[in-house]
């Protein structure tokens, strides 16, 4: 590739801040049009270098990668430019700047890199009229913890300047190394392969040829939602596996992934949902547009709850190879997540922490070796082979399990509970009420959990059901690895005999405010006729609880959610 003669200089360019430029659960996410202001992009950037990497700067060595979403190239130049501008030594970046957020992880961690800039906006909608996003993950692989994006924010208020090297042009659709000389020192852009790296490590954590001979039987089918799974499928499933192509769908990265939510649930993926319920297939899953969330599925669309997916892999882990090498520490979930990982934790003696949502909390844990596999409600499965969630990691950990246990999703299941009890688990998105509805809601809630009579109080369904309220507060949490503390994580109302009601505005949202409405009911093992009942009917008492402590339906004028799961 280009070789670099030509003498670059660095051009410090004014600035002043934007508002809101704070990350959320997920990075910063905003409409792709935002991005495209002048300067926007360039003051993140610019902040995100500063918080993220310190005195450290100069000689770093940081990767990009993207989801392939609409603006990801422009985002990848510019973050190529303001590095140069910064003093890093090298930028390492996927072919046309695709890599999905699980390669990103794991390649920071390969390669002993000092951080990295991934670009999507996960399963929100793409395309020039969707969102996009950027986060900064550490030298860990994993996305900045608070101590930096708070660090982040700070500065994007006070910005005034950035560096760049604004005419400096780079091939990245070639693969190879582009070596260049900036304000007199060497500046070099490695372009690598999508997806070598990640699928050479997924080989050395499973065991392919057993996976391969159970799929020789069955019937599978994967789905990239045009998100950038797509050419991980193919390698995986179609090259190593031997899987006809027909079983991957939707495996070209579409910049607005074809106009839909690349979000793997019954909802988003409902395409997906209608086709395992013809019968003819024993397994599907399919990932997000950044392919860090799965959602599992068995014979007629039997549908694994997140949570319960969690509690499986838990109890299972010993069907992969790299947990038998490696052995099993402890568990971890976000808080809204359901109860059924700690049963699993508390049968085999293991340690089980709860966190506030989003990945970043769980990197303490993993590199203070607490924990082998954590999860969230979101789709959201993984471990300590990287430091983000891991969407086809998770499909191939349930294959691992099937094959080795040799029975159907659905019977995985019910021995699950017959061992375990039930944890029923529904979340209602009400996504795009106001703002003000959104803060009026946890208002009142604040308001239930505060008043001293809530405690003890039972509260009755309109059937006639009764739960008599042990806790409620508002979820804190003390890292009890560097002991920095998150206050506000989400307002919890915890019933005797372990159900629960949990409600929070989400953080990954670009406009107005999502509620989200977490609902668990506890069903012990020794009731099968319970168990074994439909979720959203077992729910139901629960979910009229939940919509009328929260005067959910007056406030936000909303008689359905958005998106049930
Ligand atoms: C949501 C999920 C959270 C997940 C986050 C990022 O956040 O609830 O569990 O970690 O998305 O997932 P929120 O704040 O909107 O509830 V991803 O795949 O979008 O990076
Ligand atoms: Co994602």
């Amino acid at each position: 590739m280009s070789g670099g003669t030509t003498s670059y200089t660095v051009e410090t360019v004014k600035t002043s801040p934007f508002d809101g430029q704070k990350p959320g659960t997920s990075g910063l996410r905003k409409a792709v049009t935002v991005f495209q202001q002048a300067h926007y992009t360039e003051n993140f950037v610019q902040a995100g270098l500063w918080a993220g990497l310190g005195d450290k700067l100069k000689g770093s060595v940081l990767l990009v990668g993207g989801d392939g979403r609409f603006f990801c190239e422009e985002a990848a130049h510019l973050i190529i430019r303001i590095a140069a501008g910064n003093g890093v030594s090298k930028i390492v970046i996927g072919k046309k700047a695709i890599l999905s957020t699980p390669a990103c992880s794991h390649i920071i961690r390969k390669y002993k890199l000092s951080g990295g800039f991934l670009l999507t906006a996960s399963h929100n909608p793409g395309g020039p009229d969707g969102d996009f996003g950027i986060k900064y993950n550490t030298d860990n692989g994993g996305p900045a913890p608070e101590g930096v994006t708070n660090k982040i924010y700070e500065l994007t208020k006070t910005i005034k300047e950035y560096k760049i090297v604004s005419n400096l042009k780079v091939d990245i659709g070639q693969l190879g190394t582009s070596k260049f000389t900036v304000g007199g020192e060497p500046f070099v852009v490695e372009v690598i392969d999508n997806t070598a790296d990640y699928v050479e490590f997924m080989k050395q954590i499973f065991d392919f040829p057993a996976i391969k001979t159970f799929l020789q039987t069955k019937r599978v089918l994967l789905n990239a939602m045009n998100g950038v799974t797509g050419p991980y499928l193919r390698k995986i499933f179609v090259e190593e596996m031997g899987l006809p192509s027909d079983s991957c769908l939707n495996c070209e990265i579409l910049p607005d992934f074809g106009g839909k939510h690349p979000d793997p649930n019954l909802t988003y993926a409902k395409d997906l949902v209608d086709i395992m319920k013809a019968g003819q297939h024993d397994f599907a899953a399919a990932f997000d547009g950044d392919g860090d969330r799965n959602m599992i599925l068995g014979h007629r669309a039997f549908f694994v709850t997140p949570c319960d997916s969690l509690a499986v892999l838990a109890a299972n882990l010993e069907s992969i190879p790299y947990f038998r090498q490696n052995g099993v520490k402890g568990f971890a979930r976000s808080m809204p997540t359901s109860e059924a990982v700690d049963k699993v934790a508390q049968r085999l003696g293991k340690d089980c922490y709860q966190t506030p949502t989003g990945w970043k909390f769980f990197g303490n844990l993993m590199d203070a070796d607490k924990i082998s596999l954590c999860g969230e409600e979101s789709f959201g499965t993984g471990s300590t082979h990287i430091r983000e969630k891991d969407g086809v990691w998770a499909a191939l950990a349930w294959l691992s399990v099937l094959a080795s246990t040799k029975k159907t999703v659905q019977d995985v299941l019910l021995d699950h509970w017959n061992i375990y009890g039930r944890n029923f688990f529904t979340r209602y998105d009400y996504e795009n009420v106001s703002s003000e509805a959104g803060e009026k809601l946890i208002a009142g809630l604040e308001a239930f959990i505060k008043n001293p009579n809530s405690k003890g109080t039972t509260l009755t369904a309109p059937t006639g059901q009764k739960y008599k309220v042990a806790v409620a507060d508002n979820f804190e949490y003390t890292d009890p690895i560097d002991g920095s503390v998150s206050k506000n994580q989400g307002i919890r109302i915890l019933f005797e005999g372990g159900s629960r009601l949990i409600f929070r505005l989400s953080g990954t949202g670009s406009s107005g405010a999502t509620i989200r409405v977490y609902v668990e009911e506890y069903v012990k093992s020794d009731n099968p006729s319970a168990y074994e009942q439909d979720a959203q009917a077992a729910l139901g008492p629960l979910v009229a609880i939940a919509l009328q402590v929260s005067k959910l339906r007056e406030l936000t004028g909303r008689d359905q959610p958005t998106v049930i799961t």
